[in-house]
């Protein structure tokens, strides 16, 4: 699932540099205290050129993750999106992920951030099926948590910081551990959150509902994506708190997630959902979702950076 297949090059504080040399030293600052902010994007190729599915706006949360955790990045949302465009040419890729991070580089240690420079980095490489070449075909089991979600008070999932991802990090372990495929983790409050590195759907007699932002979740941009698409196909989406119950009770449960796409829960602890494989919704949403990202239909193609080939 995440082993590296290297590109030729990262894009690193405004340089193309080789993948080898884009190093960081041990005692950088975010290493010893998690002073990251990452983003996970996917980008697709038809037969035209790439297509990044909302570049912008990830880098825009990738700006406001920085500014809540009090760093001011160098770069503007625009010259983000031309580096990323830049690089996904210079590599030469087909469908790719794209990982920009921002960081409290080497230069100071200690629990205040500030005195740390910020570094700034993207990389492109290949990554299939996040969560297995099958799952997005048959589903994937999930267990819920023991570990919960952080409050909004606590290290917020709202904020895409690597800090955050020790907690998903335990989840997932835990998740796979006990013959899972995926962890869903609760808030502090008992309601669910969100996968470790997933946002969840559940289907109930045709309506849809998700966790709303103020359950402590991240503001998932493939969330996004599939309440307007979902809205727009006629379906009633719902942003609701639901508890564990919810989830057992579905017709369907699914993952959305820009590594995760849109993948089916086919078990949860153990109790089969709905047919217990990818549901009709699911396989609609989850169709269109895969037509949109490639660029064929037209209605969405607001959401797609297009990078041209060159001849
Ligand atoms: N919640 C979490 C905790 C999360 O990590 C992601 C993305 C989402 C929701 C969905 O957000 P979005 O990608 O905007 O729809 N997880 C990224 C990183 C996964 C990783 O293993 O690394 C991703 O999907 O790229």
């Amino acid at each position: 699932m995440a082993a590296l297949i290297e590109s030729r090059y990262i894009w690193k504080n405004g340089k193309m540099v080789a993948w080898a040399d884009a190093t960081t030293h041990v005692l950088s600052h975010a290493l010893h205290y998690g002073t990251a902010v990452f983003e996970g994007i996917r980008c697709y190729r038809d037969s035209h050129g790439s297509l990044v599915f909302r570049l912008e706006d990830h880098m825009k949360r990738l700006v406001r993750s920085a500014y809540m955790i009090g760093m001011e990045l160098p770069y503007t949302v625009a010259e983000l999106v031309a580096a990323t465009e830049d690089l996904i040419r210079a590599n030469e890729l087909g469908s790719c992920y794209v990982r920009p991070i921002a960081y409290r580089g080497y230069g100071a240690l200690g629990v205040n951030p500030r005195p740390a420079p910020i570094d700034v980095a993207i990389a492109v490489w290949p990554w299939d099926a996040y969560l297995g070449p099958e799952a997005l075909e048959q589903g994937i089991t999930a267990g819920i948590s023991s570990w919960r979600q952080r409050s909004a008070n606590a290290t917020p999932g709202a904020i895409k910081s690597s800090a955050s991802y020790l907690n998903s990090g335990l989840a997932h372990m835990e998740a796979i551990d006990h013959g899972y495929g995926e962890a869903i983790l609760l808030n502090e409050s008992g309601m669910v959150a969100e996968g470790s590195g997933e946002n969840i759907f559940i289907v109930r007699d045709g309506i849809i509902s998700t966790p709303p932002l103020s359950d402590g979740i991240l503001e998932g941009l493939t969330r996004a994506s599939i309440i307007e698409i979902a809205r727009n196909s006629g379906y009633e989406v719902l942003e609701r708190s639901l508890v564990r119950t919810d989830l057992y009770t579905a017709d369907e449960v699914f993952f959305t997630g820009s590594a995760a796409e849109v993948t089916p829960i086919s078990a949860i602890d153990g109790r089969q959902i709905g047919i217990g494989k990818r549901g009709p919704v699911t396989t609609f949403l989850q169709k269109y979702y895969f037509d949109i990202v490639y660029g064929k239909v037209f209605d969405y193609e607001k959401w797609l950076h297009i990078i041209q080939d060159i001849d």
